[in-house]
């Protein structure tokens, strides 16, 4: 097989560049190592920038978006038995959009499918070869027979756990990575909202986030140890932590409901650079890697994409790599301000087991000058819409 583009991987960030890239004429195709019916129901995140639902509505794939995503102007900020509101659109003019991840990824699945477009599912032993070479080319093995593509990019959008990074040169790299010492434990609920906005609860007992999918379908999160196991936790003691940590003195309460699905993930920082080396250029969660305290993972792989389609395209329309050999630098302007936001986030919001008394009222004093001041409030609201 040949194709103008291999890209490894179809989670938001391999669909949308395949898709971005098609609406210039640019072919590709899609290497995906789970079934179709697996991506288009994990469930992963739920908090679209503005910026993500601009790409995603002028590229022509935002209709169910507009339709069935709900439109947030705000978010609560709960700590000390009081909620705070954070009115996004005051400070800043924008709003985001909760909708989950696996809806983007089956509008972005019909529309490749409806164009005609390539997309492997269940392919098994990717590996990548001559990246450093303008001839570049894919092995891989589907439906137990032995298949190659030859291109002339390769784009790794595996994701962390992918084979792309890896086969970047080792010398050179530098990674920067923080692994923090708790997890979210996970749940989706089947009840109405409890709120009409999200809420991001900082107790003493650790910290809950308050979201949700649909009018019918909540999630929730809290803070817990990333090494327990969802079998350590009945319904009713999740339930108990949760009211324990969101709910404070103004009688608001959270609704319970019929758990359907828990899970637990691990929280780390990561940035690995350069983001590209030859013909391969890495995006999305295959080059960094935030803590999901700002929601910012899927709206970074979509900047990432957007990026690299913009220098492909400029690669094959005007015969210059200009766009292409700055796309580490122009990709982590974004990638930075998202880790130091995450981190902040996270830091400001999570309980550490080791912090002293005085880190501690430091941390709640942090919180008290987020919601008494209106620049701090501001800044925190910019980061949120992505507004940078
Ligand atoms: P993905 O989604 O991991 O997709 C990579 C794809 O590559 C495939 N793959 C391979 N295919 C072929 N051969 C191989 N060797 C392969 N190895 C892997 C995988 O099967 C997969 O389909 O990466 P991508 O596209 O870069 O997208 C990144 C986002 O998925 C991620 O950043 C977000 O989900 C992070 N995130 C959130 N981001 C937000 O912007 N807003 C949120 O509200 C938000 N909440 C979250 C989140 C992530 C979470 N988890 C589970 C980590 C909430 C949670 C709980
Ligand atoms: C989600 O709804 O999954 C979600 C929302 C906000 C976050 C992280 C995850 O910060």
């Amino acid at each position: 097989m040949r194709t103008q583009v291999a890209i490894i991987g179809a989670g938001p960030a391999g669909l949308l560049l395949s898709h971005l890239l098609h609406l210039q004429g640019i072919e590709s195709i899609v290497l995906e190592s789970r079934t179709r019916q697996d991506i288009e129901s994990t469930i992963r995140a739920g908090v679209l920038e503005q910026g993500t639902m601009d790409i995603l509505n002028d590229s022509g794939v935002g209709e169910r978006m507009r339709a069935e995503g709900a439109l947030h102007h705000g978010f609560d900020l709960a700590f000390d038995g009081q909620r705070h509101r954070i009115d996004l659109r005051e400070l800043t003019g924008k709003a985001i959009t909760v909708y989950a991840q696996h809806e983007v990824i089956k509008d972005l699945v019909k529309a490749r499918e409806a164009a005609g477009g390539q997309l492997l599912f269940g392919v098994r032993d990717v590996a990548l070869h001559d990246t450093a070479t303008d001839k570049p080319w894919v092995t891989f093995t589907h439906h137990g027979e032995p298949a190659r593509i030859d291109a002339d990019f390769i784009a790794g959008c595996d994701g962390f756990h992918g084979v792309s990074r890896p086969a970047m040169p080792q010398d050179g790299r530098e990674d920067y990575q923080r692994i923090y010492p708790f997890g979210w434990f996970g749940i989706l609920v089947e009840a109405p909202p409890s709120s009409d906005e999200l809420i991001y609860a900082r107790h003493e007992r650790g910290f809950a986030l308050v979201s949700t999918r649909s009018p019918t379908v909540q999630r929730m999160y809290f803070q817990c140890d990333p090494n327990d196991s969802v079998d350590h936790w009945s319904d009713d003691r999740i339930w108990s932590e949760l009211h324990a940590r969101t709910e404070g003195h103004d009688g608001w309460r959270l609704t319970e409901g019929k758990i359907f699905q828990k899970n637990i993930i691990g929280m780390r920082s990561f940035v690995s650079t350069p983001m590209q080396a030859g013909r391969l250029y890495l995006a999305g969660d295959a080059a960094h890697i935030v803590p999901p305290t700002g929601a910012k993972g899927l709206n970074l792989a979509v900047s990432d994409v957007n990026l690299l389609a913009r220098g492909i395209e400029q690669f094959y329309q005007q015969g210059t790599g200009e766009r292409l050999e700055r796309y580490t630098q122009d990709a982590f302007k974004r990638i930075w301000r998202a880790e130091y936001f995450s981190w902040w986030m996270t830091s400001m919001l999570h309980t550490f087991a080791d912090a002293s008394s005085f880190q501690r009222e430091v941390q709640r004093a942090e919180l008290e000058n987020v919601v008494a001041s209106r620049a701090m409030a501001t800044a925190l609201a910019e980061n949120y819409v992505g507004a940078f």
